[in-house]
């Protein structure tokens, strides 16, 4: 049985929208982010060294980080669904958007999130963060052009992991230049398997 350690409100709903997908066993054991800190609590760091969400555990593995959960999970549980065919050219594209989006997509937003907190002190910082953000989201803007997935051969685990940057691209107003992302989140939310992860991972600010 997989265990999914989900802190509510965070990174850990995609991989428990990736687990409806699959149709896969599994087990919630639930954290709550400290209500002013938004911390997750101290009982994650006894879950891995770096106190994140999502882990998972599936027997005697244990993996963080979500894009090596998102292919994990779909190769051992996918049933060669969710990712194209080991060695074809597509399944490269497919790895490279899994690690793109924490690798480098993520980064200016989570800048971002951070420097909006000093105001006025974070004014230099700003046209490089700015830029940075449309620099990444003008690429996946470019890549949905003309399909309905990240990958031209349909819905994979990518569109799972990249789904964050989306979300909270829109969270920041980031897509009224961006409309193929916008369109994409959309779809990616009216799907069954999301909707029953937000049934079961409770409230999700981002949905
Ligand atoms: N790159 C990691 C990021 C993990 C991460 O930062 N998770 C956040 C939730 S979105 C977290 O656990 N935050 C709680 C904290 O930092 O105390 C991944 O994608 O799994």
């Amino acid at each position: 049985m997989i265990i999914l350690h989900h802190l509510n409100n965070s990174r850990s709903q995609r991989i428990l929208w990736l687990l409806e997908e699959l149709g896969a066993a599994y087990e919630i054991k639930r954290y709550q982010r400290d209500a002013v800190t938004n911390l997750a609590p101290p009982e994650l760091k006894q879950v891995h060294p770096l106190g994140k969400s999502p882990v998972i555990e599936d027997g005697e593995v244990r993996i963080a980080e979500s894009g090596a959960i998102v292919d994990y999970l779909v190769r051992r549980h996918g049933g060669g669904r969710f990712a194209p065919a080991p060695g074809t050219t597509a399944h490269e594209a497919y790895l490279e958007w899994l690690h793109y989006a924490e690798g480098s997509a993520m980064l200016p937003l989570m800048i971002n999130l951070y420097v909006m907190r000093l105001g006025d002190a974070a004014a230099p910082l700003k046209d490089r963060i700015d830029s940075e953000i449309d620099n990444n989201l003008g690429y996946i803007e470019q890549a949905l052009a003309g399909h309905d997935y990240i990958l031209r051969e349909g819905f994979t685990g990518a569109d799972v992991q990249l789904s964050f940057v989306g979300e909270v691209a829109r969270a920041f107003g980031r897509l009224a230049r961006f409309p193929n992302i916008a369109a994409w989140v959309a779809r990616l939310h009216d799907r069954p398997a999301f909707k029953a992860s937000i049934e079961k991972g409770g409230v999700y600010n981002l949905a």
